[in-house]
């Protein structure tokens, strides 16, 4: 993935008096009063590990809200009226949970709490359907180029020395914490590459987190390693006290019963759900007996017009790859009745406090997923719908229930938004996306993007895949039956238009084809009809220009109007030198 323009310098910290108060309608009061009505918390056995970090362990018999509530002392010395308009902010994010192949299905409370109670964005996609390189997004608000995670290995940036210096003391919750005076609780998945001792192993704790309990590494649901505050807590796999989607449930609880009440907070809930290996709780793994995956319009078909990464798939796939597919499915579903629990006691909880009214629940996830479209067996990465878009619910103060936005919005959209609702002046920051908050109120005349920016580099070993020798170096993520879902050269770039009259994808491979798929998503929603031969040359033309002109736009700029927009105005200036190889050569094939 080409780099963009020389970033300009972070903006400096400042007071917590810049973050303005009250981005929305404040709920039932908090404060020392509430808390005071509430019955002490039974022990739990996360509630020990409650200290922010750098600070030392407590005694094994310290009450843990003793402990939290002398740590946070600092924080009472803010006066509660300066903070107390401001709501609290709950992220809940899954992993590779789709939406387009009907993944929110099994969430039946979380349908109810949050998108019932609120609005679902039913146009929310992901700028990179891969782990690191979206929840880089989410963190930073920027699109990959800008972030330079492309991949899920260090060598990829996820998680390195160079994310580390450079991008994280920018994100959004350094932000939320160390100026808008939040307080911040992380617990689960970051980035797959948390931990590697390569890059400071568990003991590093990103700026901007209050509380930390992060996974070492990629999802797991047993026999995994947090990072408590930076000290390292092995579980085993004893469901009653290790299955990590109900210990950060457990953790959540806590965190709720023993933070400051003269603060706001923000908590960041990173599910490993439904990720592989799909390990569902001992109660639900008979669940979904009868469910196997969507058998749509372009499920176990050849996607032979497609870019040869698609076409190497087997059609039709043997049984024995259907058969693994729909158990994936089944399991998936399975995994994700845990966060459904997850969420319920969320909301519960926060509801017998009296914040559910002034807090913000966004529920989104980080990638999407197929399970045989085009033949792939099962995994993200790729360009279509059913990767890149995403879940997206959100309820809060100001959000009317029961609505349904449609809107094209990304999850670059995420971090403006919590730090509107915070009050952070977004002008300060260097953010690729747009802040969801007047779309949230229902604000009229809302001027929106009309296209956003997909782009991935693809993965590939030097070596051939052992199980698969004949398809030599270059290509991953190939079983079952040596059906590759990635290769070095599954590098691409897409612009996703929806306007009034376009529903369109434009996309261009960096493989020797310059590949070139374009679909319009109005008259072929499950894009089995690549028109990139028959489509308007100048309209071709028009897209690859917008296509070098996101791919190389910083903050305002990726905020343009897209070609099909009446303010779009094409400015070379905006494109750079780093694509030019890719225009002349796509200039000169015949499409
Ligand atoms: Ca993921």
């Amino acid at each position: 993935m080409a780099g963009g323009r020389a970033r300009p310098a972070p903006p400096a910290p400042c007071p917590p008096l810049i973050c303005r108060a009250g981005a929305g309608p404040r709920g039932a009061p908090r404060g020392s009063a509430a808390s005071a009505e509430l019955p002490s918390a039974p022990p739990h056995p996360a509630a020990a590990a409650m200290a922010p970090p750098g600070a030392a362990a407590p005694p094994a018999a310290a009450a843990p809200g003793l402990v939290l509530a002398a740590l946070l002392l600092p924080l009472l010395l803010l006066s509660p009226a300066q903070a107390a308009r401001r709501p609290n902010v709950v992220l809940v994010l899954t992993d590779d949970q789709d939406v387009f192949l009907g993944g929110m299905t099994p969430l039946k409370k979380t349908n109810a709490l949050i998108a019932q109670m609120g609005v679902t964005f039913v146009n929310a996609y992901v700028p990179s359907a891969l782990c690191c390189p979206s929840r880089a997004s989410i963190l930073t608000g920027k699109y990959p180029h800008n972030h330079h995670v492309v991949n899920n290995t260090l060598e990829g940036n996820c998680s390195s020395k160079s994310w580390q210096k450079i991008q994280e003391p920018n994100t959004f919750p350094a932000l939320l914490k160390s100026v808008c005076g939040y307080q911040t609780f992380f617990a689960g998945k970051y980035l797959n590459e948390y931990g590697a001792e390569d890059a400071g192993g568990v003991g590093h704790v990103p700026p901007g987190w209050s509380f930390w309990y992060a996974l070492e590494k990629n999802s797991k649901y047993y026999n995994y390693t947090l990072s408590v505050n930076g000290k390292a807590r092995r579980h085993g796999e004893n469901y009653s006290v290790d299955y990590l989607t109900d210990v950060l449930a457990n953790m959540s609880l806590d965190f709720l019963e023993y933070k400051s009440n003269f603060e706001p907070f923000f908590m960041m809930i990173s599910t490993p759900a439904p990720h592989s290996p799909w390990t569902a709780a001992p109660q639900y793994k008979n669940s979904f007996q009868n469910v196997s995956a969507p058998r749509n319009s372009n499920f176990n078909i050849h996607g032979k017009n497609k870019h040869w990464l698609i076409r190497q798939a087997k059609t039709p796939m043997t049984n024995s790859s259907i058969q693994f597919l729909d158990d994936a499915y089944r399991k998936r579903w399975q995994t994700l009745l845990s966060v459904d629990d997850l969420v319920e006691k969320l909301v519960k909880k926060l509801e017998f406090q009296g914040e559910l009214d002034n807090t913000y629940i966004f529920y989104t996830s980080d990638n999407g997923f197929h399970t045989g479209q085009f033949s792939l067996p099962i995994d993200k990465r790729q360009l279509y719908e059913f990767d890149i878009k995403v879940p997206l619910l959100v309820r809060g103060p100001g959000i009317k229930p029961n609505q349904t936005n449609k809107m094209l919005v990304a999850n670059i959209d995420l971090g403006p938004t919590i730090l509107d609702i915070a009050g952070y002046d977004l002008n300060k920051t260097q953010m690729d996306g747009m802040s969801l908050l007047p779309l949230l109120r229902g604000d009229k005349n809302v001027t929106w993007r009309s296209d956003f920016l997909v782009e991935y580099q693809g993965e590939g070993y030097n070596g051939s895949d052992p199980t698969c020798p004949g398809l030599g170096p270059g290509v991953t993520h190939c079983f079952p039956d040596c059906v590759c879902e990635d290769s070095y050269n599954n590098t691409y770039a897409c612009v996703r238009t929806m306007s009034t009259s376009w529903d369109l994808q434009y996309c261009e491979f960096d493989d020797r084809e310059v590949f070139v798929e374009v679909y319009n998503l109005t008259a072929d929603p499950h894009q089995i009809n690549n028109i990139a031969k028959t489509i308007d040359q100048e309209i071709l033309e028009k897209m690859n220009y917008r296509l070098m002109m996101l791919q190389s736009c910083s903050g305002a700029t990726c905020r343009t109007p897209g070609v099909f927009d009446p303010g779009y105005r094409f400015d070379p200036r905006l494109m750079f030198s780093n694509h030019g190889v890719r225009a002349r050569r796509f200039s000169a094939q015949s499409l």
